[in-house]
């Protein structure tokens, strides 16, 4: 019987050859890419998320965590499609038009990847026309926008604005060192969180 406490267990050190070993194991012995996703690689993730916010961990933790999550995924993904697993959302995330920083943008993409989200990543420098062409091709449930420029924020906003000009109900999430609760509730984002793992949380909340 694959070990799925020892899968997580990998997953919070990191250990990316043994995190494929058991996936691979897992499935090869029959237990379901449901619960290798929920109660091994999920379940690794969240332990990550909680130390993060209590500063028990620090960034290189997480992305390392992540990556070995990730060389999983490449293994447990064709088998979640196969039995129709169905994502706990949809999110489509991009850095705001005229900002290039990505770091906390790609951590956020992977922490909510490792939480069962479908993530569309759209890269750095997105304008509002391409967030709005994505947001209605992929029927994503939620908006991400991250800046780290007081000069691209304003960015958010045009999205915000493009978005509900153009029909699309999604729910927009928004984040990065200068970004605030105050300046989500001015420009009309739905949620603001401060680090990865609240934004987790938020996204959770929202598509709940
Ligand atoms: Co730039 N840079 N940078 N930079 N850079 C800052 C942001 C700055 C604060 C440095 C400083 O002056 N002290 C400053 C901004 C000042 C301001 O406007 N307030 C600055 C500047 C001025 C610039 C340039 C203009 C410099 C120049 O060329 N004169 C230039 C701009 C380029 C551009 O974007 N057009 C520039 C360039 C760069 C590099 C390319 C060299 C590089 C980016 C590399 C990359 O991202 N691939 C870079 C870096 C690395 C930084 C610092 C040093 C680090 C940023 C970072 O990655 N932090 C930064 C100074 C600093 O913060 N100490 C700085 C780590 C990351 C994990 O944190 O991104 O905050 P952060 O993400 C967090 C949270 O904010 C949150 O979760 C993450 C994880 O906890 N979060 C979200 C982020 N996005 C979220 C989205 C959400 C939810 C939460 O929902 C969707």
């Amino acid at each position: 019987m694959a070990d799925l406490k020892a899968l997580s267990e990998a997953v919070i050190k990191g250990d990316q050859n043994t995190a494929v070993e058991i996936t691979k194991a897992a499935l090869e012995e029959g237990t379901s890419a449901e619960s290798v996703l929920n109660e091994g690689l999920v379940a690794g993730m969240d332990v990550i998320g909680a130390r993060f916010k209590k500063n028990e961990v620090y960034i290189p933790e997480v992305l390392i965590a992540a990556r070995a999550m990730k060389m999983a995924m490449e293994i447990l993904e064709p088998e979640l499609v196969k039995a129709g697993v169905e994502p706990v959302g949809k999110l489509l995330v991009g850095t705001a038009k005229g900002d290039l920083h990505d770091i906390g943008k790609n951590l956020v993409a992977m922490m909510l990847k490792g939480a069962g989200f479908e993530v569309i990543d759209l890269g750095v420098d997105v304008t509002p026309e391409k967030f709005v062409e994505q947001a209605k091709s992929s029927g994503s449930h939620l908006i991400g926008i991250s800046a780290l420029l007081t000069t691209t924020m304003p960015g958010m906003e045009e999205v915000i604005k493009s978005l509900r000009d153009a029909g699309i109900s999604a729910k927009v999430m928004i984040g990065g060192a200068p970004v605030t609760q105050a300046y989500a509730d001015k420009i009309g984002a739905d949620g603001y969180a401060a680090d990865a793992a609240s934004a987790v949380d938020l996204a959770k909340s929202l598509v709940a």
